[in-house]
């Protein structure tokens, strides 16, 4: 599957670059509202509470799941994140799988919901990483399984130059080693949620964090993120314990009848 994910995302990026060529979009950067600090959120949401800050996720649906939500409206959403304590919100943009937009990610920036945004999208060539400033996203995640090294150097420079917050996803042992030889990267997803299977399985932070992983990550002084398959306090408390400082959830807030009752209590 995520072979196909990246094929089709390969061939829309074709798309909707042809509408929209580089230049038109560098403009479009310059005059996007100012970046939101990701990190600094999650730092200070950290530092406030002793839990690890929620990246709370807007997403209808998934292909694992199907579709999370029927009454979905992204804004509506995103603000009761915010209130029920969400130091960032990640927002789904990939239209064919997730059956996410750039309008939700708009509409939240634009409804003037002031959590940094993270474009949840399939990045595959640098030209999204502008598209996504452009629609006044703050952050983007870059998925190690599917992008050789160099390009993840090239993108997270660019991103850098653009006022992105990057974040890494990685999945395993050997894309964490590969993501901890790269320099400048400050932020790293550690994904419970196998891409391929679509198993889950929260050990997987754990395993990621144990011994001298864990201890270059502290040198680094990078921030640990862990995602997918969280469901209850005490899954957030075995993330934490493993080292995580902020967390990524989605599904198990999204189909809360009112998401400020989420994990985040
Ligand atoms: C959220 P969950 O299990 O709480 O809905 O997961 C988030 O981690 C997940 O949507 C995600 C994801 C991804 C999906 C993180 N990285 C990469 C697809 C591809």
């Amino acid at each position: 599957i995520l072979e196909e994910i990246v094929w089709n995302k390969d061939v829309e990026v074709a798309q909707l670059r042809g509408k929209k060529p580089l230049f038109s979009l560098k403009k479009a950067v310059d005059n996007a509202p100012p970046p939101r600090d990701f990190i600094g959120a999650l730092k200070a949401s950290y530092l406030r509470t002793g839990m690890p800050a929620l990246i709370a996720e807007v997403k209808k649906a998934s292909p694992s799941r199907g579709v999370l939500r029927e009454d979905f409206d992204p804004v509506e959403i995103a603000k009761a994140y915010k209130n029920g304590g969400a130091a960032c919100l990640s927002v789904s943009t990939d239209q064919k799988y997730f059956q996410g937009s750039y309008e939700n990610l708009e509409a939240i920036r634009n409804a003037g919901v002031k959590c940094p945004l993270l474009c949840k999208e399939f990045i595959v060539d640098a030209w999204q990483l502008y598209y996504a400033r452009a629609k006044g996203a703050d952050a983007v995640s870059l998925i190690a399984a599917i992008l050789p090294d160099l390009d993840i150097k090239y993108m997270t420079k660019i991103c850098k130059m653009i006022g992105l917050t990057v974040l890494v996803e990685v999945q395993d042992e050997n894309e964490m080693d590969r993501i901890l030889g790269i320099d400048g990267i400050e932020l790293i997803g550690i994904n419970n949620r196998n891409l391929e299977t679509f198993e889950v399985d929260i050990s997987n932070t754990k395993k990621l964090l144990e011994g001298e992983r864990g201890e270059k990550i502290r040198q680094k002084d990078i921030i640990v993120v862990g995602e997918s398959g969280l469901f209850t306090p005490a899954d957030v408390a075995y993330v934490q314990e493993a080292g995580v400082k902020a967390i990524l959830v989605g599904e198990s807030i999204v189909k809360q009848k009112d998401p400020t009752k989420g994990i985040a209590e």
